[in-house]
């Protein structure tokens, strides 16, 4: 390719990062710019990197040089649609890179409901000395639904603590640190025996309501669910409910159906559930593993070799 490549982010971008962009394709012309500036450079744009919360659908009938589209997140939902679901453009995403954060976000959470935390909080705010139960996650069973390279890595965690790992999957295969695998046919025999209930998997048309009141039910009255995936996996009512009625003890989420979470949503109110905004992932070291991954995906598509991370746009994944 000797042409220039024109490189369109939708994010800043430290030297650092350019340099790397660089090595892996000294032709490119790399431009970053906000989403709203983007129709100034699209109809140039061989490659567009940007969010998968990013509804790019206004600039595609512009983007006649498009070749492909990479996300910097994991998600591509709001990326894949219309036009571009049915386009023949490449769509990548940044698969691979969370199950750190991701993984000790989750802790955080058992860690915070096992020791009390939320009650020590508040205690502290109201300088109340006072003792409150206290519980260990050592032998506790953790159910992982969706094991990919976060709940892998989720499941490596759990281990280290001596917990048993159950997880489902949609394929059959060796974990190291899955003690029982399920699929999703199998999924409400696990439920019942889970303490800690961790939803990683990605919104498609399969996984939507996935935890609906039914699937809630089957819980215990002691355990935890923990969403790290994407609010639109679990009925949003029938968890509020769910929780209401103490069919679950308490919920962790950092992903909701409407982000940010409305202000009249009840889960604000709710003393059993941890609201984070949509953070697990984040941290200071995000953004160089995010380049990283894209930037040996940009040497492949200029040598014309295997990519990496490909999205079946009509799958979603
Ligand atoms: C992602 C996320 O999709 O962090 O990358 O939610």
């Amino acid at each position: 390719m000797h042409q220039p490549l024109n490189i369109l982010f939708l994010n800043p971008l430290s030297d650092e990062h350019i340099s790397l962009i660089q090595q892996a394709a000294p032709q490119s012309v790399i431009q970053t710019c906000k989403l709203k500036e983007a129709h100034q450079w699209i109809d140039h744009t061989h490659i567009l990197v940007a969010w998968g919360m990013m509804d790019l659908r206004p600039l595609f009938a512009q983007a006649s040089n498009l070749q492909w589209i990479h996300a910097l997140s994991a998600g591509v939902e709001e990326i894949n649609q219309g036009d571009i679901q049915s386009s023949d453009i490449l769509l990548t995403n940044s698969k691979g890179i969370h199950g750190i954060p991701v993984s000790e976000h989750v802790f955080s959470y058992i860690l915070a409901f096992s020791r009390s935390l939320p009650q020590a909080l508040a205690n502290q705010k109201a300088k109340v000395w006072q003792k409150y139960d206290t519980n260990e996650i050592h032998g506790k069973t953790l159910g992982i639904v969706g094991l990919g390279s976060i709940g892998r890595e989720i499941a490596k965690k759990a281990k280290a603590f001596g917990m048993k790992v159950y997880a489902v999957k949609r394929e059959e295969s060796e974990e190291l640190f899955v003690d029982q695998l399920f699929n999703h046919d199998s999924v409400d025999e696990m439920l019942p025996h889970c303490d800690y209930v961790v939803s990683a998997l990605p919104l498609t048309q399969e996984t939507e309501g996935y935890f609906n009141l039914e699937r809630f039910s089957k819980m215990k009255p002691s355990t935890y669910f923990i969403n790290i995936a994407r609010g639109g996996v679990a009925v949003e009512p029938d968890l509020i409910e769910s929780l209401e009625k103490g069919l679950i003890r308490g919920a962790a989420l950092d992903v909701f159906e409407i982000e940010p979470l409305p202000p009249t949503s009840p889960l604000w109110n709710l003393n059993n559930v941890i609201i984070t905004p949509h953070l697990g992932a984040m941290s200071p070291y995000y953004l160089d593993r995010a380049i990283k991954l894209f930037a040996d995906n940009l040497s492949r598509f200029i040598n014309g070799s295997e990519m990496v991370n490909i999205i079946d746009k009509q799958k979603g994944y």
